[in-house]
């Protein structure tokens, strides 16, 4: 193909750096969709979306599930990574075989080739949930990048520092866009503001985020 095709119709989708070590791909997850919706329909079955409690006694407005050999969990007790789902007492339901190879996929074109995520949390916003400015510290390690995938109605994203006092930008997330976080950007704040009503033809009123991590 000559450079000048490549120009005007790029094999790849549009990369853009959000900051060192994080990148966003938009619309990259838009071709697996159904695939996407169909498996989380299917996870769901098995391990219900629930509003979890923080340690400090508040109930989440995002309402969350896992798939994976670890799921994210919340109580009174803290946050943590259980291979248990506290709701059902059973294993969480395995990552699927399309998540993995868009999770891997999309990690490697953000220059991290070898991520083998063993979780993924799934949350749900309707209209009015957030997610406040926090840092996602519980994984094991932090050499390895988090991938998040969106889908459904758009959310404004927001992003600081290292520091929670740190300046914050902000970025409109739409359905299929995909963002890789790794690097100095790991360990950065993140939030999302409450989500604003709206109906996606595909997903209805509500957005749903997949975030693939290397917990354990
Ligand atoms: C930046 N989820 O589940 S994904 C979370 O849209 C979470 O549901 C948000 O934050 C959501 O913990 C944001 C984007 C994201 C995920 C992990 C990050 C951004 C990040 C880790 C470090 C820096
Ligand atoms: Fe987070």
């Amino acid at each position: 193909m000559s450079t000048q095709t490549e120009t005007l119709f790029p094999l790849e989708p549009a990369f853009e750096v959000i900051t060192d070590g994080a990148c966003l791909l938009r619309g990259a997850a838009i071709s697996h969709e159904h695939d996407l919706l169909a498996e989380i329909d299917s996870i769901a079955a098995r391990s219900p979306f629930r509003h979890m409690v923080t340690p400090g006694g508040f109930t989440m407005s995002v309402a969350l599930t896992n798939c994976g050999s670890a799921g994210w969990v919340t109580d009174r007790s803290g946050y943590r990574y259980d291979c248990i789902d506290p709701e059902t007492g059973k294993p969480w339901p395995p990552l699927p075989v399309c998540f993995r190879s868009l999770a891997g996929s999309a990690a490697s074109r953000a220059g991290y080739h070898d991520f083998h995520p063993d979780a993924c949390l799934i949350n749900r916003y309707e209209p009015g949930a957030r997610l406040s400015l926090h840092q996602d510290k519980d994984e094991h390690d932090f050499d390895n990048p988090i991938v998040s995938v969106s889908l459904g109605l758009p959310a404004i994203f927001q992003f600081g520092g290292l520091k929670r006092e740190d300046p914050v930008r902000k970025y409109a997330l739409n359905h299929g866009d995909i963002v890789v976080w790794g690097g100095p950007s790991r360990l950065f704040h993140h939030g999302v503001p409450a989500l604003k009503k709206g109906v996606h033809g595909l997903v209805g009123s509500m957005r749903i985020n997949l975030t693939f991590r290397k917990a354990l």
